[in-house]
């Protein structure tokens, strides 16, 4: 993965001198839809952003407030637990290393778990949000994020497993302990690292 420099080249280098494609998976040109239950329809006008929990005060970002935060372009490759990996696309969004910048953090959190619209939720270390460019997305290719992928955002999270990245996400907690998301309960990897083929419990 590597994030563009302002020419459109790509800076980075974390997948020189590696191999693309994780252990089990097969690359796929296919974007296939994987989502339990419903796509919630959430128009832009409707779109908030809330972070909670560990936080010195509670905070709410309209669609046009989160559009004003630095947006970044990342280059990587997306890996489902389900065996397929998609290469190169080219997300757009707000690096969650960046948006952390705005928000007063208690020293005590530890964790973090994404929210979505509809009920999904999904679990990392605060650690791992910041050092893994995750990433807040609401285009893909140069095009905005269709609903069903979770449009109009989404979390991409390029080092993990796509589960780990909530489709129409609404908000962070920040906890002090770790809890489990919603397909962390039922047997998935609570890590989800697909070079180590991280899959189930
Ligand atoms: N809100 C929500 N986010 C979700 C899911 C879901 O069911 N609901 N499924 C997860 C799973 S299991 C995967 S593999 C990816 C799939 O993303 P895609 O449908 O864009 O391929 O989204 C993840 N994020
Ligand atoms: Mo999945």
């Amino acid at each position: 993965m590597g994030r563009f420099d302002k020419n459109g080249g790509i800076t980075g280098t974390s997948y020189f001198g590696k191999k693309r494609l994780p252990p089990g998976q097969a690359a796929s040109d296919k974007f296939p839809v994987l989502t339990y239950g419903n796509a919630p329809k959430i128009s832009k006008d409707q779109w908030h952003f809330v972070v909670w929990g560990l936080v010195e005060e509670e905070k709410d970002w309209t669609w046009d407030e989160f559009m004003k935060l630095p947006q970044t372009r990342l280059r990587a490759d997306f890996h489902c637990v389900t065996h397929w990996s998609r290469f190169d696309d080219e997300w757009e969004g707000v690096l969650f290393k960046d948006l952390i910048k705005h928000i007063k953090v208690n020293p005590e959190a530890k964790h973090v778990m994404q929210h979505a619209y509809g009920g999904y939720t999904a679990n990392l270390p605060l650690r791992w949000m910041i050092d893994e460019d995750v990433m807040f997305a609401h285009t893909l290719n140069g095009e905005p994020l269709l609903i069903e992928h979770g449009g109009p955002m989404r979390v991409f999270t390029p080092r993990r497993y796509a589960w780990k990245g909530a489709k129409w996400i609404r908000g962070l907690e920040f906890l002090a302990k770790d809890k489990p998301g919603f397909w962390e309960e039922n047997g998935y990897s609570n890590t989800a690292d697909p070079w180590k083929e991280e899959r189930f419990w």
